[in-house]
């Protein structure tokens, strides 16, 4: 393998901390950078190099990726759907300006890679509820999807434009245990496991008929890491490839925690967050990247749930 150097941006974050995590195994701790605006979060201490960073800051984003000697970035730093719709204007800007600043020096440097997820949230109430396909009727209603779907049209063009070899997944509603959620829509997916765990009940912000996209953690930073390292040839989408994990609704989840938390009661008052969960479609069609390269989820709500209590129960997080 060549000598990689690779620099994670937004890496505090709770797709950041167990992506920085899994790539020190593979590439040596030294060589992943960890950065973030805000400060390292607890489980990267020591763990390898952070440096405090702020992808709006193009000069000292430039400086850093040639001070570190960067090959690869990896950039996770946005503001998701729910926060999104209360700052659509900052939402906007740190979405679009941040991966223009990291693909433009990606280009200017030469770099080997960049990786950079957009979201189910780029569907729309047109797009179809059931297994949605990769190319469909696309048409947003959140100002977070409306950032994805502008961004995955940046990175193809970015691809076809100046050859940059930069890779996408459209991730659905992502559920760990390890760090905090950052304001998403389907955050209650993660807060339901620790509410069971300290006061058997939850109150769930969705209704409880709303079926979603979701998937657990591992099989996300797995399809992560497979589709980085996919011969290049094999990469057929170059706006964002579709992955699906699961489908589940609030009450779904609920009787899969009933299962080994019996008295877990679930009540739903839904807010703002509905009408965005109602946009999106229930499950997705990922038929191209299972060929393009080999994508097959590993867990299901049960198994899922297992991990997840099993795992809170040892050491109860900040989530
Ligand atoms: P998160 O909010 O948990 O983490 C984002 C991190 O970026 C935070 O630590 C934040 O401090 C940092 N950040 C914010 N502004 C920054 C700046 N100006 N400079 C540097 N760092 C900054 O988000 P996440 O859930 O880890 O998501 C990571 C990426 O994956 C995002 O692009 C998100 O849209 C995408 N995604 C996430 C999910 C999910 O369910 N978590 C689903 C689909 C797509
Ligand atoms: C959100 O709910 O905003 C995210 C996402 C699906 O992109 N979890």
């Amino acid at each position: 393998m060549a000598k990689e150097k690779i620099l994670v941006i937004g890496a505090s974050g709770q797709i950041g901390v167990e992506l920085t995590l899994a790539l020190r195994k593979i590439y040596g701790a030294a060589n992943v950078v960890a950065s973030d605006l805000r400060e390292e979060n607890e489980l990267l201490k020591g763990s390898g190099p952070y440096v405090s960073l702020d992808v709006m800051n193009k000069e000292m984003l430039h400086v850093q990726v040639i001070r570190q000697n960067i090959t690869q970035i990896y950039l996770l730093a946005a503001i998701l759907s729910a926060t999104g719709e209360k700052n659509p204007n900052l939402a906007w800007h740190l979405n679009m300006q941040g991966l223009l600043n990291v693909l433009d020096i990606a280009r200017e440097e030469k770099l080997q890679k960049v990786y950079w997820p957009s979201s189910i949230a780029v569907f729309g109430p047109t797009s179809p509820k059931q297994l949605c396909p990769q190319q469909t009727i696309i048409e947003p209603i959140t100002v977070y999807g409306i950032s994805k779907y502008a961004g995955e049209f940046w990175c193809n063009y970015y691809h076809q434009r100046y050859g940059l070899d930069v890779r996408s997944i459209r991730y659905p509603g992502l559920i760990s245990y390890k760090s905090a959620p950052g304001g998403g829509t389907t955050d209650y997916a993660v807060e339901i496991y620790s509410e069971a765990l300290a006061e058997k009940k939850y109150k769930c912000f969705l209704r409880e008929n709303t079926y979603l996209p979701m998937m657990y953690m591992p099989d996300a930073i797995r399809a992560t890491m497979e589709l980085m390292d996919a011969p290049a040839d094999n990469i057929s989408v170059r706006t964002s490839y579709n992955i699906s994990g699961m489908s589940f609704s609030p009450t779904e989840i609920a009787a899969s925690i009933q299962k080994l938390i019996p008295e877990f009661k679930l009540s739903c008052v839904p807010d703002y967050r509905q009408k965005i969960a109602d946009s999106w479609p229930q499950s997705i069609d990922d038929a191209i990247a299972a060929k393009d390269w080999g994508w097959k989820p590993a867990y299901d709500l049960d198994r899922m749930t297992n991990d997840m209590l099993e795992n809170l129960m040892k050491a109860p997080k900040e989530i």
